[in-house]
């Protein structure tokens, strides 16, 4: 085809013109081929997508996959299924990097004919604050009345 092309036109500006653009045309191929690589600082194997490079060959400290939501702690990453009391080091607790900070424990507790379905006591605690976490129902006999004691104690919210 590019061969019938020269031979209808001769103009040599015409040929040397069009043998440009085809080799621009596959230089821009030959770059898109190269891969792009994220900068992994904390090692867990998932890139910052804020950080890459384009490399023939893997470049240190760097990965394929752009996955990471906060590159300075190897706990967050996606996937993670643990739970955390502090936050991952920038304020967030979203540690398995899916946009929310979900809470480990969200129930509250109650107590029925004595027996205590364990659950916050009180309010429900945010993400790595202190709350009261219900543990027992005692029936007590006080000055001839059956009263319910809560028995509870202290635990931090954990989130991922
Ligand atoms: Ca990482
Ligand atoms: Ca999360």
């Amino acid at each position: 085809m590019l061969l019938a092309w020269v031979k209808k036109h001769k103009d040599p500006v015409a040929i040397a013109v069009a043998i440009a653009g085809i080799v621009v045309a596959i230089a821009i191929y030959l770059f898109s081929l190269i891969p792009t690589w994220y900068a992994d600082e904390d090692g867990d194997g998932f890139g910052d997508p804020q950080v890459s490079t384009r490399s023939i060959w893997q470049p240190s400290s760097f990965v394929r996959n752009a996955g990471d939501c906060y590159d300075s702690n190897q706990n967050a990453r996606p996937g993670v299924e643990s739970y955390f009391g502090n936050h991952r080091g920038d304020g967030s607790f979203d540690y398995d990097c899916d946009g929310t900070s979900a809470r480990e424990q969200s129930a509250t507790g109650s107590c029925s004919n004595g027996t205590a379905n364990q659950g916050w006591d009180g309010e429900v605690p945010a993400c790595g604050e202190k709350g009261r976490w219900l543990v027992d129902c005692d029936r007590k006999v006080r000055l001839l009345r059956i009263e319910i004691v809560r028995e509870s104690n202290s635990r931090i919210q954990k989130c991922r």
